[in-house]
């Protein structure tokens, strides 16, 4: 008998972070990084494997504020030529874009998914709690006012801006090296109570996302998806090696059942 004279059901609580009650789920954080191998399945080229993205150019010609003030013409040249590819039929959102949807809709509590692609196929698969962390390749920003535009055309010599009406003033909403990737406090303020963190297609060479597993709390739940490790595979609680079109919708399909049979 309960002290104060009233029987106290006993309930039992699996406190794992992984698969507790359903109800305690609805608290529970979940974060996805997603890197260029989960696009790598829809045509787009990752940026270190063997035949990628920097395999003609130096990256410091094509992805740092230097390399865009000595030659402007070849970086617009470059992010030209992805952009077109994005908007090509051919390139559409694959099974592993489409997990991740499904997880956003049926994971019962807080969802996050930042990505370091600038493609935009999470959002056309249909993910909505998304977060582009180094910008997006169908933007254009002024470097006079820092206004952000939806962007589709190439971007020429004589292209004008939108806002303050001259050219040469639009570079690609990228964030390069040496520059701070977009909405960092968020995503930190967001690991430091994350319960289950997945790492998916991402190298792991590229900070600071490359060390967002160790940002997160040591009892979080950490998964790597990647094709093969990682540079900081170590760093993470379990892994599956494989092609993200494959392991992603099973490990979500099984992360959904476990959830639904707590
Ligand atoms: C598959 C698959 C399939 C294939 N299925 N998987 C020394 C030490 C530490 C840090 C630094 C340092 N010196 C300088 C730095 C900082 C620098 C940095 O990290 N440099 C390293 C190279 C050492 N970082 C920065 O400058 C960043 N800013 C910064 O740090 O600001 C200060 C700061 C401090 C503290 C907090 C916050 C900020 C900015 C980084 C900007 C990165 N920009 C790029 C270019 C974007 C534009 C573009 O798209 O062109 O972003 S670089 C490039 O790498 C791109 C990517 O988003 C990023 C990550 O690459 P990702 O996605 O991992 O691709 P890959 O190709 O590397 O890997 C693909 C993986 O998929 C592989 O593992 C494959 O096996 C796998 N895969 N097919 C599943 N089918």
């Amino acid at each position: 008998m309960h002290p104060k004279g009233r029987l106290v059901q006993s309930v039992s609580l699996d406190l794992r972070c992984d698969f507790g009650s359903y109800r305690g789920m609805t608290e529970k954080l979940l974060i996805v990084l997603t890197g260029a191998g989960i696009s790598a399945e829809s045509g787009l080229k990752t940026f270190r494997d063997h035949n990628g993205l920097w395999e003609n150019h130096r990256v410091e010609d094509v992805a740092s504020p230097e390399g865009f003030r000595r030659d402007p013409r070849l970086v617009q040249d470059f992010y030209n030529a992805r952009r077109a590819q994005l908007l090509s039929p051919e390139v559409r959102p694959n099974a592993g874009h489409e997990a991740l949807v499904r997880l956003e809709r049926e994971w019962p509590g807080e969802f996050l998914l930042v990505t370091q692609n600038v493609d935009n196929l999470h959002e056309r698969a249909g993910n909505q709690r998304l977060l582009h962390m180094h910008g997006e390749l169908l933007k254009a920003r002024c470097l006079r006012t820092h206004a952000v535009h939806e962007w589709t055309d190439p971007i020429l010599p004589d292209t004008r801006c939108p806002c303050c009406r001259r050219s040469g003033t639009l570079r690609p909403h990228i964030v390069w090296f040496g520059e701070m990737p977009l909405e960092m406090p968020r995503v930190y303020g967001l690991l430091a109570r994350c319960d289950v963190f997945l790492a998916i297609g991402t190298s792991g060479q590229v900070y600071p996302a490359a060390g967002f597993v160790e940002a997160v709390p040591e009892t979080a739940r950490t998964v790597e998806l990647n094709l093969e490790a990682s540079a900081v595979s170590s760093a993470f609680g379990e892994h599956l090696h494989g092609p993200a079109g494959r392991i992603v919708p099973a490990f979500v399909d099984q992360l959904l059942e476990n959830l639904r049979q707590s």
